[in-house]
């Protein structure tokens, strides 16, 4: 690998595919729809997409469940779509990755289908398959993320299998050696085809302890809080089905196919300590994982601020987030775009892979769910719109469809967004999310080589600034204006929230602004 690999500089954008933009009418978004909005993305800056699964699925987790991953769901489009994609991304500069859904399968995939026919299947044991307990029960006391224990019970064969998610997603044996063999092919079957890497789902999961011990359950004063998963789920200590260190043997292996393709790997992996993150982002293993503090954040601007600063220090090539499809937006969480935005200032500085989620450069709050109408199958769980929220379609123009669509209906609610919501209307406003979020990106690329790590500037108040190379990056967090003094020398503004056209530093940062400064040394 070289010592600097294109990832280094790219500028991610997560595309959620049923949602981005629909291009036959059926209120699903597709591949076609996304390479017809290629050219806004270019415009936009953003070098990397990470698309959301595109293979055959029932839809029993939106695609996190899938029977075939060498095809392509007749939803989303064609193999030919997927070329079709691929060359004018490239063509334009811009890399894609796809989604690594491999810590299990759909229930209906043909794998499943014969493990399941009999205890002395061929492919039986490609899952994990165990009696029941003496008193019937399931094995050990192992939950789901959707709600219920992990095991379900087979009539046919008399066993549980282990489905760490909804039971339509069984958990694949990662001691098998079958299982790694064929994910091996269909890594390759793909960068053959040109792709140019993946966000690898559940990357710490894929292996549990051999003896499937029952996990500890948390003091109720231990138990976290976090979204995106059954509130039952959080009671337990994760100790034994997840986050055994013999998951980084697969990355391991996977990093070494990716590097003979020049493909990136970047881990999702939900661990939001950032010491214990980073080791999985190794010099063989992961390229990158993405840290998710943020995307578990509700407004708190000294944590925030903490917390960044210890993940900028655990590892130099992170991936940073503040929303996904998997969580509340972060306008809705930190109760505004304007926040959003100066968070995203901050991160735009820091080396490793800034993402966007798509319709964060629009300000998006979450849109809304009638009620009966929730997808998710964790909403049957916690009762509300769950993630359903963060994915409703994206508001391209105001009408109708939202541009996303000319069906009368989309797969998930339209999410009652307002004309100032779309693209339409905020491309033309030089103040707009867009147009700041446009001027942000350029700003990044324009500075790329001043990246190194940060070294944190005295707390000025409330303001969080840091310098990089000759860069400095300040957010005023707080809600109050607060004073702003670079010290001595010639500083340029290079980008500044509030003021499009700034060549100055401003003298106070008002709240939630934020700005990019550059020295330059006396001639
Ligand atoms: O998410 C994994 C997932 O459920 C985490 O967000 C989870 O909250 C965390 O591990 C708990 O600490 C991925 C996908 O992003 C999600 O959409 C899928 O539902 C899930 O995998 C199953 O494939």
């Amino acid at each position: 690998m070289s010592d600097h690999p294109w990832w280094r500089d790219a500028i991610g954008y997560q595309v959620y595919l049923p949602s981005f933009q629909d291009s036959d009418g059926d209120g699903w978004g597709d591949l076609p729809g996304l390479l017809s909005r290629l050219d806004y993305l270019h415009d936009l800056g953003v070098t990397l997409l990470w698309i959301s699964p595109f293979h055959p699925s029932p839809m029993r987790d939106h695609g996190y469940d899938i029977t075939d991953y060498r095809a392509v769901d007749p939803r989303y489009g064609t193999l030919s779509d997927v070329d079709a994609l691929l060359s004018a991304a490239h063509e334009r500069g811009m890399r894609v990755v796809a989604d690594l859904v491999v810590n299990h399968t759909s229930s209906e995939h043909p794998w499943f289908v014969s493990s399941r026919r009999s205890r002395t299947d061929p492919l039986r044991d490609r899952y994990i398959w165990r009696d029941p307990a003496p008193d019937g029960g399931p094995p050990n006391n192992w939950l789901s993320h959707f709600g219920g224990p992990a095991w379900t019970f087979d009539q046919r064969t008399g066993q549980y299998y282990l489905h760490l998610f909804t039971p339509h997603q069984p958990d694949l044996n990662w001691q098998h050696p079958d299982v790694a063999d064929e994910v091996d092919g269909i890594l390759r079957f793909w960068f053959d085809r040109g792709l140019d890497g993946f966000r690898v789902d559940t990357a710490h999961y894929l292996t549990k302890h051999p003896d499937l011990p029952d996990n500890p359950w948390l003091a109720p004063d231990d138990v976290p809080v976090q979204g995106g998963v059954a509130a039952e789920w959080l009671t337990q200590d994760h100790r034994y089905d997840i986050e055994q260190p013999s998951a980084m043997a697969i990355h391991r292996r996977w990093r070494a196919i990716a590097d003979a393709y020049d493909a990136v790997l970047i881990g999702e992996v939900y661990i939001l300590d950032p010491g214990r993150l980073a080791s999985y982002v190794e010099a063989d293993g992961l390229h990158s994982a993405f840290w998710f503090g943020l995307v578990e954040s509700d407004w708190a601007p000294d944590r925030v601020a903490t917390m960044l600063r210890a993940a900028a220090a655990a590892a130099p090539n992170l991936s940073w987030v503040q929303s996904s499809h998997d969580r509340r937006r972060a306008a809705t969480r930190y109760g505004s775009a304007r926040r959003a935005t100066a968070v995203a200032t901050l991160l735009m500085g820091l080396p490793g892979i800034p993402f966007l989620y798509n319709g964060e450069e629009l300000g998006l709050r979450d849109g809304t769910i009638p009620p009966g109408q929730a997808q998710d199958p964790l909403a049957a769980a916690d009762g509300s719109q769950a993630r359903d929220g963060a994915r409703t379609p994206m508001p391209w123009a105001p009408g109708p469809g939202l541009g996303f669509t000319t069906a009368p209906a989309a797969w998930l609610p339209f999410g009652d967004r307002a004309p100032a919501d779309t693209v339409a209307v905020q491309q033309h406003d030089p103040t707009s999310p867009l147009s700041t979020h446009r001027r942000l990106i350029a700003t990044r690329a324009r500075t790329a080589h001043q990246r190194s790590a940060p070294v944190w500037l005295a707390h000025t108040g409330d303001v969080l600034a840091y310098r990089t190379g000759s860069v400095v990056v300040a957010a005023n967090l707080s809600d109050r204006p607060h004073p702003f003094d670079l010290g001595p020398g010639r500083w340029r503004c290079e980008f500044d929230t509030d003021n499009p056209a700034a060549e100055r530093v401003p003298g106070k940062l008002d709240p939630g602004q934020a700005v990019i400064a550059r020295h330059h040394a006396p001639e």
